[in-house]
């Protein structure tokens, strides 16, 4: 049976050393690891998925730096913040995610069963946030398709809402109203089920740190980086565009879709470039994040000015 409830597990099944991490099994999905040993990446194929928006002068941003200058805002607004406090207090386990709304198999499944039966991938993917800045990340996740699936959503499901914990003990951020606390976000069902949205367990070919949003997170990279929700614990097919937290906090400035565009300017700032971290010069934004060949075609015929 693959959904369970947290109680119905056995405590050895929710503390687990994390198998689906298993370095062994994560090196036999391919050759992925050595890609990245070798510097930098082309157009090689990981798992039988070619993520050809990655060219040759995309190098890992380091592990370093992804890890030590985060927006989580759970843990601060600094981009220091999370890198200093998550890891210390935020414990992930045991970490269920309850799976509802328009589907014919609702369930709560602890995150080690809601992985296990696919196959861990790796991909390095542009991550651009829409403060300016960028990166390139070796997540390892599933698909999120593959898993949804699993929940058969029915046709009434046109979006997928995602919500973080709420739980202002373990995420001290949500003591203060910077956002309407749980961060929620969504996606329509076709941005869900494209195969570069991933669900994200890892990085850097070890478990998800605290501050980049363990146990799992969405990996969305044709979008702004704030589509991209961290330590989900609930997913519910809805009919009804979701109203994400942004879009609540400021809805001028963040619009649901966010798909990366260097000719739509932030009301208070330009796109057109980026900085990535660990560089000086400033690069050219490209069309949703260089991802154009995949995810253009699910917006044809949409004013992206207007769907901003
Ligand atoms: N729950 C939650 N998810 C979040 C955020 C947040 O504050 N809370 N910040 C978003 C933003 S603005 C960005 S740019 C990315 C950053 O991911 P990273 O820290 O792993 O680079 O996470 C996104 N996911
Ligand atoms: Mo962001």
């Amino acid at each position: 049976m693959l959904i369970r409830t947290a109680a119905d597990l056995a405590d050895h099944d929710v503390t687990d050393e994390r198998l689906y991490l298993d370095r062994r099994r994560f090196l036999a999905a391919g050759a992925a690891t050595a890609v990245l040993a070798a510097g930098p990446a082309g157009a090689v194929p990981v798992s039988g998925y070619t993520p050809n928006a990655v060219t040759l002068d995309d190098k890992p941003t380091p592990f370093e730096a992804a890890t030590a200058y985060n927006n989580f805002y759970e843990f601060g607004a600094d981009k220091e913040d999370p890198g200093k406090t998550a890891p210390g207090i935020f414990r992930t386990t045991p970490w269920s995610v309850t799976v509802e709304g328009a589907c014919a198999k609702p369930g709560t499944v602890a995150v080690e069963d809601l992985i296990k039966p696919h196959r861990l991938e790796e991909r390095l993917t542009r991550l651009r946030c829409v403060e300016g800045w960028s990166m390139v990340i070796p997540w390892i996740g599933v698909p999120l398709a593959g898993i949804l699936q699993r929940f058969e959503p029915t046709s009434q499901a046109k979006f997928v809402a995602f919500t973080t914990l709420y739980d202002p003990t373990r995420m001290p951020g949500q003591k203060r109203p910077i956002l309407d606390w749980p961060y929620v976000e969504g996606l329509r069902i076709d941005e869900a089920m494209h195969p570069l949205t991933l669900l994200a367990v890892g990085c850097y070919g070890r478990e998800l740190p605290a501050q980049n949003g363990a146990p799992l997170r969405l990996v969305v990279p044709w979008k702004y980086g704030f589509k991209s929700i961290k330590s989900i614990v609930a997913i519910s097919f809805v009919a009804d565009m979701p109203v994400s937290s942004w879009m609540k906090a400021a809805p001028r400035e963040y619009g649901f879709y966010s798909n990366v565009n260097p000719e739509v300017d932030h009301p208070r700032w330009s796109q057109a470039s980026e900085r990535r971290i660990g560089e000086f010069r400033r690069r050219q934004t490209l069309p949703f994040n260089g991802y154009a060949d995949q995810v253009a075609s699910l917006y044809q015929g949409m004013d992206l000015k207007k769907w901003f």
